[in-house]
């Protein structure tokens, strides 16, 4: 039976960069998000069957290969080990926003098909080992199988067992956030991020402070959101986001991965909140130059005004707080029962 799960990115307030295990895709340091809801999403369908000849799979209606390709098997594989099944797979999988620009389609792709995989084999995972399977295939994505806010505890243990995340508070917790996403680019961007943060781990100086520095931001953020205090989630959001970019400067060769247009998004911000006399609005950037801006709902016109004048914002969308992963439909499926694409 074809399984079909529907599931969004996170965005990180205190961010993951940095692996202590490749392999097992285990962090330097825990991190904090919030699920996003109402706005960008990954579908994706998958079907064990006995009748596929091999295992294939398609991203946005392409059908998929190389990295790409083994990227979604090793979920798969994963799947049937824990299943005890040896049928071929087949996946679709569509996102409704741009592919690997830096607003977590690897997370909510791989969040996706972590639930829609094992529920087609049966497994019935609980949320940590959902988040568990999610995981190996792209760190963050072990964030969006959860709804609300969301801390990917680093863990301890040598096999991960312990690193997986823990949902902190429901969506509804705080309904008035926002995450308006300002596209400043939508290209793929140009250094992926798992070599990305390897490079960052081996050449960065800074990056030892800031491994330094996380826990006590990790705790004063996790009060902040329980207290809905948002002048610091705001400001903390700011820190964390500009640290992370620094270590990424400091990397050899460098990673640079704002444009002039975050820049301009930067400086729009700063000056909205200096007139503003308070923050009304954090910003916050992943791996790429799309603007994360955080606010609540009340503000969200007012900081997208200051933002779209700027030259060059190709696109908004405004999210706010999800509830995490949901099964769709049969008549929502990407694949037939034959596996293939619909
Ligand atoms: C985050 N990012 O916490 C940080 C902020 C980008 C910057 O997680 O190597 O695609 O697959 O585990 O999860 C992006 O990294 O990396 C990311 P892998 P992933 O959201």
């Amino acid at each position: 039976m074809v399984s079909t799960f529907e599931a969004t990115p996170n965005i990180a307030l205190i961010k993951y960069w940095g692996k202590r295990d490749s392999k097992l895709v285990l962090p330097q340091n825990s991190s904090i998000s919030f699920t996003l809801g109402n706005s960008v999403k990954t579908v994706t369908s998958v079907l064990f069957s006995d009748r596929l000849k091999e295992d294939v799979a398609w991203l946005n209606r392409k059908k998929t290969s190389g990295e790409e390709l083994a990227r979604m098997l090793l979920i798969a594989d994963l799947v049937r080990q824990k299943a005890s099944i040896s049928s071929k797979v087949a996946i679709a999988s569509e996102n409704n926003f741009p592919t690997a620009a830096g607003i977590a389609s690897s997370a909510s792709g791989f969040a996706a098909l972590a639930c829609a995989a094992s529920d087609a084999a049966g497994l019935g995972l609980n949320p940590t080992e959902l988040s568990i399977l999610a995981r190996m295939a792209s760190g963050s994505a072990c964030r969006s199988v959860l709804g609300g806010f969301v801390e990917w505890k680093k863990g301890e243990e040598k096999d991960g067992g312990d690193s997986h995340a823990v949902q902190i508070a429901p969506a509804s917790h705080w309904p008035e956030l926002h995450d308006l996403i300002a596209v400043a680019e939508s290209g793929r961007k140009k250094i992926g991020s798992s070599a990305g943060m390897d490079r960052t781990v081996k050449t960065s100086g800074l990056y030892a402070k800031r491994i330094l520095d996380l826990p006590s931001r990790i705790a004063k953020m996790r009060q902040a959101i329980m207290l809905r205090d948002s002048q610091t989630v705001f400001a903390l959001s700011m820190e964390d986001s500009m640290n992370m970019h620094a270590t990424m400067l400091d990397t050899k060769p460098p990673i640079l991965y704002l444009n002039e247009r975050s820049m301009g998004i930067i400086e729009a911000i700063e000056e909205l909140n200096a007139s503003e006399g308070k923050l009304v609005c954090g910003y916050t950037f992943d791996a790429g130059p799309n603007a994360h801006l955080i606010c609540e709902g009340k503000d969200v016109a007012k900081v997208k005004k200051s933002v779209a004048k700027l030259h060059g914002i190709e696109k908004f969308y405004d999210c706010i707080v999800g509830a995490g992963p949901i099964k769709l439909a049969a008549k929502e499926s990407l694949l037939s029962e034959a596996g293939k694409p619909v």
